[in-house]
């Protein structure tokens, strides 16, 4: 395995959509192996793969607490099915907007069909914060992040502190 960097905005890439994974082959492993040891190093309780640059419709998840057995979740192609109608309110922060946090609301409950680690079909039942997770897991894969759901104004302050520490940082490059 080997830890990978996590690109941050205002990375054009973020807003990319990511391309569906044709077969889950060693290749496939290997990159989500990867992608695990990022998030476990950041630490996160979740990735997609565009967040190290590859833009492939793979996300790996563990919502397992410190000092508690690990549990990886690793997801190919996911596909939402089924969305609650009932919605519940999580404080959401994301590796590739480092230290920005805020209220999200979201489905409270949903399913999602996805290929595991094998290439086997799987459906997995999801509440709480796996299922809030998992849905800002896709979102990334469609070229969505969290910031969308907050207000213009919150949005666009935080967008242009990113681009601006990026602009500080090229000057000193
Ligand atoms: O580590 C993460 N924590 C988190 C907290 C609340 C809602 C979503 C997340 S996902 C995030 C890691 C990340 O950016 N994944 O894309
Ligand atoms: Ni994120």
């Amino acid at each position: 395995m080997a830890k990978r960097e996590i690109i941050v905005l205002p990375d054009p890439l973020l807003r990319t959509v990511s391309k569906p994974v044709k077969t889950v082959d060693s290749a496939t492993r290997k990159l989500m192996d990867d992608m695990l040891e990022t998030m476990y190093d950041a630490p996160g309780i979740g990735l997609a793969a565009v967040q190290i640059g590859e833009p492939k419709r793979l996300v790996v998840i563990d919502i397992s607490k410190e000092g508690e057995e690990k549990q990886p979740l690793f997801l190919v192609n996911p596909e939402i099915t089924w969305s609650s109608p009932e919605e519940s309110d999580y404080e959401e922060g994301c590796l590739s907007i480092p230290e920005f946090f805020d209220m999200v609301t979201r489905p409270k409950e949903i399913k999602v069909r996805y290929l595991d680690r094998q290439g086997e079909p799987k459906e997995q039942h999801c509440a709480g914060v796996l299922a809030t997770c998992v849905q800002h897991e896709i979102d990334h894969l469609n070229g969505v992040l969290f910031i969308d759901y907050i207000s213009k104004l919150k949005r666009d302050r935080v967008v242009k502190k990113f681009v601006k520490a990026q602009k500080l940082q090229r000057s000193e490059t």
